[in-house]
């Protein structure tokens, strides 16, 4: 199994040698894994490129880009489709150069993905998980961009920590799915945005507890400058579009819906004219609503997340029992209306159970069973 760490360097010469031999050192352990060292410098005016060429003539597995300076994002996507495409990597695992993520930590981060996990996330924000020496400026960025943005405004629940580096992610079928050319993060929301993409895969997600300790060596890039700005506003930017991204798949789930409901009337309104129970009547009307719904969704509101001819008839099933209990919603809201207000009422009772019953949880339930992407716990 061939694991590629990519390090990311923007002046880290007294780290990046230190980091090469802990990786190296740390992989003795388990002779069965290939460690390769992938660093991506941006010309750090420091020489941290010299340092890594000298660890490069003792060290056979370690391989140096070097690219102008662009920013921490660019860099990483740099990294990763090499990790893919050049170094053929089965998982890659990104950290910082600076040791705040202890890289002594990698193995139980390949160990869940050897359980089956594809993408491992080494996190603050689990028990057993915290950070150590924080001020308050580093504390308030981080809260701003994991808690608000990340979680609150994005919308992205597969993590709790969305802003750190240190992960494991599986390339077959997981990682290569992304399109990594189609991602233009320059700087640090591109962690944000690579969980995004991963969870559009179906990758199965877990946290590991970690402690973030304080830099070794060296100057933190997070602090008032140029890129710092140009890195929120492409942070809050990014939050807003993934919010609509997915924002987009309940418009598209919405107007499925009128669909189903026009042939839930039209169904319900010859059985009714048939004189059938209207409570009967609306069931069978659902049932029709229920497979145009299914087709629908699966073609076009959730087609990121589309199920494969395989498992079609047994999510059909399943889609099937999760909107049995819409039905029941509805059949008993019309059965209950109609007793007390009459046959003409069977309308009014269906779009009301419609509008406050069955579109909120028909939407958590599609989306959380029926398309689901994989969360832990
Ligand atoms: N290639 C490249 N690497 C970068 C760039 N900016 C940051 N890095 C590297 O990315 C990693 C994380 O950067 P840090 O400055 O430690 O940022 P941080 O860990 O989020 O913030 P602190 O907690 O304040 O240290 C380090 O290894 C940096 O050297 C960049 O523009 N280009
Ligand atoms: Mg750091």
């Amino acid at each position: 199994m061939r694991i590629v760490h990519i390090i990311p360097t923007y002046n880290e010469k007294e780290n990046i040698g230190k980091m090469i031999d802990m990786i190296n050192s740390v992989g003795k352990k388990y002779p069965k894994w290939e460690n390769m060292i992938l660093v991506v410098d941006d010309h750090s005016p420091d020489g941290t490129a010299n340092v890594a060429k000298k660890y490069m003539e003792k060290n056979k597995n370690v391989i140096l880009l070097l690219k102008k300076k662009e920013g921490l994002g660019k860099a990483l996507i740099l990294g990763y489709k090499y990790a893919m495409t050049k170094l053929g990597a089965d998982i890659v695992i990104p950290n910082d150069a600076d040791f705040q993520w202890d890289p002594a930590d990698y193995p139980k981060l390949v160990k869940k993905i050897d359980e089956g996990y594809d993408v491992a996330v080494a996190s603050r924000h689990v028990s057993g998980g915290k950070v150590l020496g924080w001020n308050w400026f580093r504390k308030l960025n981080h809260d701003v961009s994991n808690t608000l943005l990340a979680w609150f405004v994005a919308g992205v629940r597969e993590v709790k920590d969305h802003a750190g580096n240190f992960k494991a992610i599986r390339v077959k079928k997981i990682l290569d799915k992304v399109d990594l050319d189609r991602m233009k993060n320059a700087g640090f929301s591109f962690q944000l945005q690579i969980l995004y993409e991963l969870s559009k895969t179906e990758a199965k997600f877990c946290e590991v507890p970690v402690v973030f300790k304080e830099r070794r060596f060296g100057k933190s890039k997070i602090g008032f400058n140029r890129y710092y700005f140009r890195d929120i506003v492409e942070y809050v930017n990014n939050s807003i579009s993934i919010r609509l991204e997915r924002s987009a798949s309940f418009f598209k789930y919405v107007i499925v819906g009128g669909i189903g409901f026009l042939i839930q009337t039209f169904v319900s309104k010859i059985l009714i004219l048939s004189s059938l129970n209207p409570g009967v009547s609306v069931s069978v009307g659902a049932e029709g609503a229920i497979i145009s719904n299914f087709i629908l969704n699966n073609l076009w509101t959730f087609s990121h997340k589309k199920i494969n001819s395989k498992r079609i008839v047994s999510k059909f099933i399943q889609f099937n029992l999760v909107s049995v209990v819409a039905i029941l919603m509805q059949g008993v809201v019309v059965g209950v209306g109609t007793h007390f207000f009459g046959v003409g009422s069977w309308f009014i009772f269906m779009v009301l159970s419609i509008v406050f019953l069955v579109i909120p949880y028909s939407y958590f339930a599609y989306s959380r069973f029926i398309w689901k992407t994989h969360i832990k716990g």
